[in-house]
């Protein structure tokens, strides 16, 4: 199986600081017509470009998971949210999937000479972004201002990006040996090896403008991310399974295609980490693993479910399971984002 490559083109963007990019404001159900996706960093990024390009002019608002967000040195470390932005900005590190591209590791080395633990690292340049946002958070603006802000200032005008929710929400996963660790910790710390025995959401609200988004919107798409650490995670927050099932259009897009190659790098990572979690709530990271998952989980949630060609095999699995399906080339996010913008039309 490999994972639907997040790497990919660059959104739209303007020149420079200060002009209005990203919906912020709560109430009067503003996301009237639009689509909002659901996703975590590496599944969801590309396809944000892509789809912003296909829906266009109509509106593509991001909500993105906050469950893999820690504290590092005092600051609030969000990896899904920036790496959605810094893709969106063209600044990804493609080749790491996460942080800035060309970024230095200085700091955080010098921090392990100090005798601090070392296995997060910040770079130079995503430190830079980590003070601004904590100076913000600070002055007491939320994160879905902070989050706004930031995309302003990384010349991001679309897609909107929002948080999931405003609150810390942590993650929590509990080890086979009955350890319980933070979803960092265990995915970077352990390099996600260790076998899971349940997985404990951070219960929280779900951001107002995230709501917002959502109530009056054409579709949701629940991106083909992590169905257990983002779109299970997004889902559980309070208000949030409730708005996507008021959405009248909802698709699920697979995180895996059954294309049989060996994986690699943050890819081979990622993909681990999800079978893991998956295992933990009895699925398989299959296309129709995912399937049965979702119906499993969120019974009604899901109306359309889209797989790759190469998983033919898999259809009658996946309409037993109860899901109508559809084909979209997963591996092509143009190509996906332009079917997917056809299926909500
Ligand atoms: N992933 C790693 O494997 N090692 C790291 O040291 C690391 C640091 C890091 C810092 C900022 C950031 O935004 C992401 C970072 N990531 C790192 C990636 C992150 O742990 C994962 O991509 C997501 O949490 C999985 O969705």
């Amino acid at each position: 199986m490999t994972v639907v490559s997040e790497l990919g083109t660059p959104a739209i963007r303007c020149s420079g600081a200060g002009e209005t990019a990203v919906r912020t404001t709560t109430g009067g159900g503003s996301g009237t017509g639009g689509v909002v996706l659901l996703t975590g960093g590496l599944g969801g990024a590309r396809l944000a470009a892509a789809l912003a390009r296909a829906l266009a002019p109509r509106d593509l608002t991001v909500v993105v998971n906050v469950g893999d967000d820690l504290d590092w040195h005092g600051l609030r470390v969000c990896p899904d949210l920036d790496t959605v932005l810094y893709s969106l900005a063209d600044q990804l590190d493609r080749e790491r999937g996460w942080g800035r591209a060309g970024d230095t590791f200085t700091v955080a080395d010098t921090l392990g000479t100090l005798g601090e633990p070392a296995w997060f690292g910040i770079g130079d340049r995503d430190l830079a972004l980590h003070l601004v946002r904590a100076d913000r958070l600070r002055a007491g603006q939320s994160l879905t201002e902070v989050t706004g802000d930031l995309a302003r200032r990384l010349g991001v005008v679309r897609p909107a990006v929002l948080p999931a929710s405003d609150g810390p929400c942590p993650t929590v996963v509990v080890l086979e040996d009955g350890r319980a660790v933070g979803f960092q910790e265990w995915y970077v710390g352990m390099r996600a090896e260790p076998p899971v025995r349940d997985v404990a959401f951070g219960a929280g609200a779900a951001a107002p403008a995230a709501l917002d988004a959502l109530d009056g919107a054409a579709a949701v798409v629940l991106g083909p991310s992590s169905p257990v650490a983002s779109i299970g995670t997004i889902l559980s927050l309070d208000g949030m399974a409730e708005a996507v099932a008021a959405v009248p259009r909802r698709v699920a897009v697979s995180p895996t295609v059954g294309t049989h190659e060996p994986l690699s790098g943050s890819v081979a990572h990622h993909a681990l980490a999800r079978r893991q979690l998956l295992a933990a709530r009895g699925g398989v990271d299959t296309p129709s693993g995912v399937a049965a998952h979702y119906v499993r989980h969120h019974p009604g949630l899901v109306d359309l479910y889209l797989i790759d060609e190469r998983d033919r095999d898999q259809v009658t699995e996946i309409e037993r399971a109860g899901l109508r399906l559809r084909f979209a080339p997963l591996l092509d996010a143009e190509g996906l984002a332009e079917t997917l913008a056809r299926l909500v039309g």
